[in-house]
């Protein structure tokens, strides 16, 4: 293994270079507005402002479950916003969630519009309003609630330690990929273990915990992520593999998969979601045909 470096930490950090790697350029040590811009707003109660990232994918999951089960105050527009352009530093969407990150929720059913951000809050949010994918017994709402932080948690290891070190960063640093790989690679069999005993994570039905965990760890075991499958060996984790399936093949999953989603297929790609026909007629091959 490589020890040795030629960098010193300085006394104090400062700001004088970009941080390299892909993404280097929204990366920044500051939090705020960088430019004015008011975020648009359409005719459904709910407006979600995202991008389809294993973090925007949750929401949109959970969204097109409630709507097919016919929770009609579920329908939502769902605006695009550009990370790798900024989008997400635009005042309007600061005051959504001041942490500037997709995705973010307003819901404008009441009121007064209510803000929230974070995926995970977003989820039990949704939840808790339509009564729906949160168990109500106890002891299955808690081990719902054990898996859905359990991922919020966890997460960060696997895409801002092993897939920035793995596909992101300027250099391939042998000591940052061994030691995300093998936490990553824990987490796989930690999950692993878990679907070998029970269907769901939560236990006999899909639920919110599913939904937060499977963009991730579903995508890394089907090799959506990072082009990693081979290097963590995915295909080893067969109840993982099972569970991700199962889920894939829910309607709401394919259709969830495809909102703000801005690579791949074209016929994948639905950029923004304002209608439930959109599926049909907005793909991005139906747009530019
Ligand atoms: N913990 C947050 C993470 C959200 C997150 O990291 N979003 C990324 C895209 S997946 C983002 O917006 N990045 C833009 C940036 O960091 O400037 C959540 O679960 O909602």
């Amino acid at each position: 293994m490589t020890e040795s470096t030629d960098y010193t930490p300085p006394k104090v950090w400062t700001w004088n270079k970009p941080s390299g790697g892909r993404f280097a350029n929204i990366n920044r040590p500051i939090a705020g507005p960088t430019h004015d811009k008011d975020l648009p707003v359409g005719r459904h109660p709910l407006q979600l402002y995202s991008l389809g990232t294993p973090n925007g994918v949750k929401v949109t999951l959970m969204l097109e479950e409630l709507l097919a089960l016919g929770h009609k105050g579920a329908e939502y527009d769902a605006w695009l916003i550009r990370i790798g352009e900024g989008a997400q530093f635009g005042s309007g969407f600061v005051a959504i969630n001041p942490n500037s990150k997709i995705p973010a929720l307003v819901d404008r059913s009441g009121s007064s519009p209510i803000r929230v951000f974070e995926s995970g809050a977003i989820l039990m949010y949704l939840a808790e309003k339509f009564g729906a994918f949160l168990p109500t017994e106890i002891a299955t709402r808690a081990e719902c609630l054990s898996w859905l932080f359990w991922q919020v948690g966890s997460a960060p290891y696997l895409g801002g330690g092993f897939g920035h070190f793995y596909a992101y960063a300027p250099a391939k640093i042998e000591y940052a990929i061994d030691r995300f790989a093998m936490e990553v690679k824990r987490q796989l069999d930690v999950l692993d273990r878990r679907l070998a005993e029970s269907e769901y994570l939560a236990g006999r039905d899909y639920t919110i915990a599913d939904m937060a965990v499977w963009p991730w760890y579903g995508g890394l075991a089907k090799g959506w992520l990072y082009g990693a499958a081979e290097f963590l060996q995915v295909q080893d984790y067969k109840n993982v593999n099972r569970w991700a399936d199962l889920i894939g093949s829910r309607p709401a999953a394919k259709r969830g998969r495809m909102v703000n989603r801005v690579n791949g297929e074209p016929s994948s790609q639905l950029h923004e979601r304002h209608d439930a026909g959109d599926f049909e007629s907005k793909t991005q091959d139906k747009l530019v045909a």
